[in-house]
């Protein structure tokens, strides 16, 4: 690995737009308030807690149970049982969606000159993932194009997510990434390393490849059974907002290669997943990856200020209840 690199992954490291995280990662490393600090999450994330915080939510979506399709509890079967379900926008009909359109404003947003100059010195405004160059970014930069909100605040999603989940949910992220492809020699880091996220108790994540993804350019990797509720769930576990990274080593030693699922699948392979089991992924090494990646969770969770904005606000009425929900609207 080249110095400039060296410097280049310090200098992300520490230079996050995300304050809010950063301050609460530093003084979770500083005792006695450390903690304090975990005293007030352990508290918070507790059963107990966690269900108060999201009565309201909980309520809303039992009073008005959705009624799902086949594809819709196959999704929610799926994750209850492994914690992952692939499929694809052909075989998962989203009505009013269009992938053409998708792609189309997709390109069209990494064509700006903050993204190509990202792409260019081959390193990310954001801390942590500097491989990941990102439409959007924490401080939403850019209004969630239409296309994207017919995907993501679909009542079919959403109803999904809130199935899952049992409550109706908010969308607490979503982006497109541009994973640039990484050296071989470069070291593994962030998401690229066996993780459960930390956000929050429950988390729904749904990943749309914009890109032929195989062995090589970073597909998900899931292994099964260790989401929250499946039988791996204890596994190298750990309570929100902590997040603990696993070794390939040891989760191999403990875990049947039968249980190691790799999302390999085209442009328009649709992924849902839940994040609190462990996963990986993103380490593309023979050419970009580039994604569609959303995170639902719930009015507990950690960092879920962000109030995205829509390209066309008008198109805020035509929402479901739960949609609106989802975003705060
Ligand atoms: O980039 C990926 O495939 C996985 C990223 C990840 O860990 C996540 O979205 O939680
Ligand atoms: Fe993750």
């Amino acid at each position: 690995m080249n110095n400039n690199l060296q410097i280049r992954m310090k200098i992300a490291k520490y230079r996050d737009v995300f304050l809010r995280r950063q301050v609460r990662v530093i003084l979770m490393k500083i005792w006695p308030l450390s903690i304090l600090i975990d005293r007030y999450y352990q508290a918070k994330f507790s059963t107990k807690n966690w269900q108060k915080i999201n009565k309201h939510a909980q309520t809303l979506w039992l009073q008005n149970p959705p009624k799902l399709s086949l594809s819709q509890h196959s999704v929610i079967n799926d994750l209850r049982d492994k914690g992952v379900h692939q499929t694809s926008i052909n075989n998962f009909i989203i009505d009013n969606f269009d992938f053409e359109e998708l792609n189309k404003d997709v390109n069209n947003l990494f064509l700006s000159n903050r993204i190509q100059k990202q792409i260019k010195k081959r390193c990310s405004y954001y801390a942590g993932k500097w491989y990941v160059i990102r439409a959007f970014g924490f401080k939403q930069q850019v209004n969630i194009p239409t296309s994207l909100v017919n995907l993501l605040l679909n009542e079919k999603i959403i109803d999904t997510v809130n199935g899952y989940l049992g409550l109706c949910s908010r969308l607490v992220y979503c982006d497109i990434w541009h994973n640039i492809p990484r050296y071989d020699d470069e070291p593994m880091l962030d998401s690229e390393l066996w993780h459960r996220d930390h956000e929050d108790r429950r988390l729904f994540k749904l990943i749309l490849y914009l890109s032929d993804v195989d062995q090589s350019n970073g597909p998900l990797e899931y292994v099964c059974g260790t989401q929250p509720g499946g039988d791996r769930e204890r596994l190298y576990s750990d309570n929100p907002p902590n997040c603990s990274y696993v070794l390939e080593e040891d989760i191999r030693d403990k875990v049947s290669s039968r249980h190691f699922y790799k999302c390999i699948g085209n442009s328009g392979t649709l992924i849902f997943f839940d994040a609190r089991g462990i996963h990986r992924g993103g380490r593309a090494i023979s050419s970009a990856r580039k994604v569609v990646v959303a995170t639902y969770a719930t009015d507990a969770s950690i960092d879920n200020s962000t109030k995205y904005k829509l390209a066309e606000p008008e198109r805020i009425h035509e929402l479901s209840k739960p949609a609106k929900y989802a975003i705060r609207a």
